[in-house]
């Protein structure tokens, strides 16, 4: 779909803000860009001559394509037996530090061939885009040796080819000690630091670097280490932070002016005001946090008080949230953590943009952004966060193409 394309009778939510709704919108496309958006009424003569493809939306919801800025798409096997063992008792940290738990998924990931890891991870991600996903973030750290972090890194590259989809993808080398390494975290971090990561940004496959900083994950200087790497290739961080215990790690990701701090149930309110200071995004996982069974919400009201801007992402990965709706993590921030409609909607479109900081991702449609939207089968934006299920997603377009077209199949 080159040229320009029209689409016309929207009711147009251009930031996803349910108080800022244009109806009877516009928007007009250049190849991958918008061109225009505005009231039909005001659509320039340019856009109305024959060399214009014009689509009448019939006055559907409109909204940016929405963006799951933190995800571990790309693994091998599941741990289906892990969770019946949670149910009968066992905890997280219990069967992590049994030998269980990540480094399980590590074994089955390098096991499995690059076209394996492809056909399973390809799967999750047409789900995510059944429900309106246009830009993904997708993070190594089931691989822990340089060939199987590369392995994932190349079938997160390759999704993106297959798809009509935005993939940023980060290097989470630093996301568990594999067991060669056991007792020799030190030792590990080096291979990250000094091998894995030049090894992988040689081949242009690293966007982003992460770090699982955490009592069962890497310590504050470990942490630290990392990010320093990161640093000497210009590459943006981000971490796992205050997860399960409070570590100070949001606050040092800070300090790198981290794009994202993720997770954040025992964050504190230095934590927070860091954040806020380096203009870092508070990433929350309601699907880990319903899934292990955490009692201690995140500090929402000092998240809101300090300003810091807040995402909402699946964090998809088999042992702490095996799911592929980016829609229910909406239902759940408002259910479990008493998010409004407003503040998840903007947290996976304008916010999650940031926190991923790809220069193709805006998050809201604008002029000079590429065009990326969903046209939606709801009458009011609630829609989105109230139902779980219901297949709600008509019509995406990314980068200005049709990615997923289901208005055939309504009746
Ligand atoms: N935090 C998480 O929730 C996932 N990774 C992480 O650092 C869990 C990864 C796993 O259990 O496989
Ligand atoms: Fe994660």
């Amino acid at each position: 779909m080159t040229g320009i394309n029209v689409w016309t009778h929207a009711r147009l939510a251009p930031t996803a803000n349910p108080d800022h709704i244009v109806e009877d919108a516009a928007i007009a496309v250049r190849d991958q860009h918008i061109e225009w958006f505005g009231p039909s009424a005001q659509l320039p003569a340019t856009y109305q001559s024959d060399t214009a493809t014009t689509h009448d939306l019939g006055g559907a919801l409109v909204t940016p394509g929405l963006i799951d800025c933190h995800t571990h798409l790309v693994y091998g096997g599941n741990r289906a037996e892990e969770f019946a063992l949670r149910l009968a008792g066992a905890s997280y940290e219990e069967i992590a530090r049994q030998g269980g738990g990540i480094v399980s998924t590590v074994s089955a990931t390098r096991a499995a061939s690059e076209d394996d890891l492809f056909a399973s991870a390809v799967r999750r991600l047409d789900a995510l885009r059944a429900e309106g996903v246009t830009s993904v973030e997708i993070k190594s750290g089931y691989g822990l040796n340089l060939e199987s972090e590369r392995k994932m890194l190349r079938v997160a590259r390759r999704l993106g080819q297959a798809r009509p989809v935005t993939v940023a993808t980060t290097f989470l080398g630093a996301h568990a000690l594999p067991p060669e390494y056991a007792g020799r975290a030190d030792d590990y971090i080096n291979l990250v630091c000094n091998v894995m990561l030049p090894a992988l940004v040689e081949e242009g496959l690293v966007d982003a670097v992460d770090v699982f900083c955490e009592s069962i994950g890497f310590n504050l200087a470990q942490s630290e280490q990392v990010f320093k790497a990161a640093e000497r290739f210009n590459l943006p961080v981000k971490m796992h932070a205050e997860q399960l215990s409070l570590m100070g790690g949001a606050a040092l990701a800070a300090h790198y002016e981290a794009l994202s701090a993720d997770h954040l149930e025992f964050l504190d309110e230095a934590g927070v005001i860091a954040m806020r200071d380096a203009g870092s995004v508070a990433v929350l996982l309601p699907g880990a946090y319903y899934f292990i069974r955490e009692t201690q919400p995140p500090p929402l009201a000092l998240l809101r008080r300090h300003h810091v801007p807040i995402a909402i992402a699946t964090d998809s990965n088999p042992g702490t949230s095996p799911t592929t709706s980016l829609l229910l993590m909406l239902n759940m921030a408002c259910t479990l953590f008493s998010m409004s409609v407003a503040e998840v909607l903007a947290g996976v479109t304008t916010h999650a943009a940031r926190a991923l900081g790809h220069p193709d991702v805006h998050g809201e449609i604008a002029i000079g952004a590429p065009a990326d939207f969903v046209v939606w089968n709801i009458q009011s934006l609630a829609e989105l966060a109230y139902w779980s299920g219901l297949d709600r997603c008509t019509l995406v377009v990314q980068q200005g193409r049709i990615a997923l077209d289901k208005r055939t199949v309504a009746s």
